[in-house]
């Protein structure tokens, strides 16, 4: 739902100018650095992009889901260590807040998470669970007015920078159920981090362990109150953050189509531009195509979204799609560069690094595709 059609060009307009002037040519030095200039934060912070899809109520922009998915598409045209700073303040960070907590913990961490005085990270995944959500061994024990916190998180990202983690921990008997939803603060006593992780891709973002050793937290930390709804404030955040990746892989393969476009009007064999050899101009067509299928499918899901339908199957098919369809993208744009695709003199080689995360994270594929089928059987 567009609220504004004018504001949101606007808003788009200025996005993607930041993203093609500034974000682009900073794109060789952060793949150098393994950082975000600070100086690129702060025009972040300005341009409000810590709070795009926190609601204004709470100081964020409040974009419905269809605009959030619009600057999305924009924001995929470079590097995804970018988007990463700002990424989890507006999707897994703050999304358990704004579906599930309390009135108190929104007007406490949304303002802060909005401006990007603070920052926040979903800590979800563990060393012996992963696509297992449901079987989360980390502990939370009620002692008085306190919870005490043991295990492990993994590869939380922005964990190394997180002010608070939006934590998900047993308080009950096995399965989803027994799942509890917390808020954690990063000076929690009993919390540390693990060294930083080493990726293969995606240089610029930040990910670590968590470490929860008879970490205290107050017993009000709990997001929204109530014990063992965890799971499901977990899921709800993935359903959002779902299509945003979705709409980001999106943005990710126009860029790679761009990039080969690009290159195969300028380079020349066997007497003519590559873009007027046919096999070249196949593989071409087909990044086109399934670009344009992506943009479509992401649009009309958070469409969807925004008019209160239940869109859990849509989600997971926009995750499943545009993340295997950003790969044969970037396979192919890797290819039509030839030798100089291998190179890291030409961006086409740290985002065909990079786009190789989008089928894992959120969710693998199969677990989309585990979604998508138990959806489909239940409907009948
Ligand atoms: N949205 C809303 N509710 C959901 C949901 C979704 N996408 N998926 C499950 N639920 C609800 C179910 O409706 C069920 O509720 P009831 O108990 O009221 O019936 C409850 O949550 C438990 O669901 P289910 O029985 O389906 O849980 P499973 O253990 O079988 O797991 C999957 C379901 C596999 C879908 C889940 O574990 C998953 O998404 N795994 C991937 C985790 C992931 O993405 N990790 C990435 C790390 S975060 S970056």
């Amino acid at each position: 739902m567009i609220r504004d059609a004018e504001v949101l060009a606007g808003l788009v307009e200025t996005i993607r100018r930041f993203v093609r002037e500034r974000l682009v040519p900073a794109e060789a030095a952060v793949e150098q650095s393994n950082a975000i200039p600070p100086a690129i934060i702060d025009e972040m912070r300005a341009l409000g992009l810590f709070g795009l899809s926190i609601p204004e109520a709470y100081g964020g922009l409040g974009l419905t889901v269809e605009e959030e998915v619009l600057v999305a598409l924009e924001l995929g045209y470079t590097s995804a260590a970018f988007r990463s700073v700002f990424g989890t303040n507006n999707g897994i960070g703050a999304q358990g807040i704004i579906a599930d907590g309390t009135e108190a913990q929104k007007q406490y961490w949304l303002p802060r998470l909005a401006s990007g005085e603070v920052i926040g990270a979903f800590a979800l995944t563990e060393p012996d669970v992963g696509s297992d959500a449901g079987s989360v061994k980390t502990t939370a024990r009620r002692d008085g007015d306190q919870y005490i916190l043991n295990g492990t998180k993994r590869f939380i990202t922005n964990a190394p920078v997180a002010n608070v983690f939006t934590l998900m921990a047993r308080t009950g008997g096995p399965g989803p159920a027994g799942v509890t939803a917390f808020l954690v603060p990063a000076d929690s006593p009993g919390l540390t981090l693990g060294p930083p992780d080493r990726k293969m891709g995606q240089r610029g973002t930040k990910t670590c362990d968590v470490i929860l050793d008879n970490c205290r937290i107050p017993a009000d930390a709990v997001i929204g109150g109530v014990e063992g709804l965890g799971f499901k404030t977990a899921m709800k955040v993935l359903n959002r953050g779902r299509l945003h990746i979705a709409a980001f892989c999106v943005g990710q393969a126009q860029r790679l189509c761009d990039e080969a476009t690009g290159f195969a009007t300028q380079r020349v064999q066997f007497g003519k531009r590559i873009c007027d050899h046919q096999l070249i101009q196949a593989m071409l067509a087909d990044c086109a195509t399934e670009t344009y299928a992506g943009r479509c499918m992401v649009i009309d899901a958070a469409r969807r979204c925004d008019s209160g339908e239940r869109i859990i199957r849509e989600a997971a098919s926009c995750k499943l799609f545009c993340s295997e369809m950003v790969g044969r993208v970037a396979d192919r744009a890797v290819q039509i560069h030839g030798g100089a695709g291998y190179m890291e003199d030409y961006p086409v080689e740290h985002f065909y690094r990079d786009v190789r995360l989008f089928r894992l994270y959120e969710g693998t594929s199969q677990i989309q595709q585990i979604i998508i089928a138990r959806d489909m059987c239940a409907q009948g």
